[in-house]
C-alpha cells in the first residue's frame, strides 16, 4: 500500500454506497454555477478530461474564486463534507494523528471517458505543500506515478479501481504522475456510473480565504 514515501494506495476504501452518493454528488457540481469543462491550456488545446471545481477555481494553472474561462461566475463552495471526507482519508492512509489538522479548501472532480488521458505532471499551483488526497470511482485507469525530478523514469503503474483511495504527501507532493489509460467497461455499474472514470482530488490551497 506505501508506493513510495509519502504515496499511500488503500484499495476499496469507499463502499458501493459512498460512491453511489459520491457519484449523485458529482452530477449536481457538474451543473454548475460553473459548468463542468475541458479546460483549455495555454498552448490552445483543450484537455481531454472535463473538470469542475469546489471552492477554488482552477485554470491552468492557478486557482481563483471566480471561473474567468467560464463566463466569470463565481465556483461553489467547498463543501464541510468533503473536508471530513479528507480527514478521514488521512486517517486511513496515514493514522489519526495526522488527519485533525487538515482542512483542505479545494476539491478538483475529473471525469475521463473511455478517450481520456492526463499526460505526466506535478500538481504545484497550491501554495500549501500539504496533502493531496485523489477518490477514483468507475473505470478502472492506469495511473502512472513518477518522481520528483523528471516526467520520465523512474515510475510505476498502479490500477486505480472504483473506491479506491489515494494520499500523496511528504516526499511525494511534487512527484510527476499522469493517467495513461482508462479500462473501458471495468466499473461495477452499482458504483453509480455506467461509462467512464471519475476522481475527486481534495488540495490546501494555502491561498487566503
Ligand atoms: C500525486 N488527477 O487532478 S489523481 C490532477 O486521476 C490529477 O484525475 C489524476 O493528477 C486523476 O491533478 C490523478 C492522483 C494524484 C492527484 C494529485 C497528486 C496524484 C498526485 C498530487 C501530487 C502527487
Ligand atoms: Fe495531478
Amino acid at each position: 500500500r506505501v508506493v513510495a514515501p509519502g504515496a499511500v494506495h488503500v484499495p476499496g476504501w469507499l463502499d458501493l454506497d459512498r460512491q453511489r452518493e459520491l457519484v449523485a454528488a458529482c452530477r449536481e457540481w457538474a451543473r454548475g454555477p460553473v459548468p463542468m469543462r475541458a479546460a483549455r491550456l495555454p498552448s490552445g488545446h483543450r484537455m481531454s478530461v472535463r473538470t469542475v471545481c469546489l471552492g477554488w477555481h482552477w485554470y491552468p494553472y492557478a486557482y481563483s474564486r471566480t471561473a474567468d474561462d467560464a463566463g466569470g461566475a463565481r465556483v461553489a463552495p467547498f463543501p464541510d463534507r468533503l473536508g471530513e471526507l479528507g480527514r478521514a482519508a488521512l486517517a486511513a492512509a496515514y493514522g489519526p494523528a495526522e488527519a485533525a489538522d487538515y482542512h483542505p479548501d479545494a476539491a478538483l472532480i475529473n471525469f475521463y471517458d473511455e478517450h481520456a488521458r492526463m499526460g505526466m505532471h506535478r500538481d504545484e499551483d497550491e501554495l500549501s505543500r500539504a496533502p493531496v488526497v485523489s477518490l477514483s470511482i468507475g473505470d478502472t485507469c492506469v495511473f502512472r506515478f513518477g518522481n520528483p525530478e523528471s516526467r520520465g523514469h523512474p515510475h510505476t503503474d498502479v490500477q486505480l479501481c472504483s473506491g479506491d483511495l489515494f494520499v500523496f504527501g511528504g516526499p511525494s507532493r511534487l512527484a510527476y504522475h499522469g493517467v495513461p489509460a482508462v479500462r473501458p467497461g471495468t466499473a461495477d455499474p452499482a458504483c453509480g456510473l455506467r461509462s467512464g472514470r471519475l476522481n475527486i482530488t481534495l488540495r490546501v490551497t494555502g491561498l487566503a480565504p
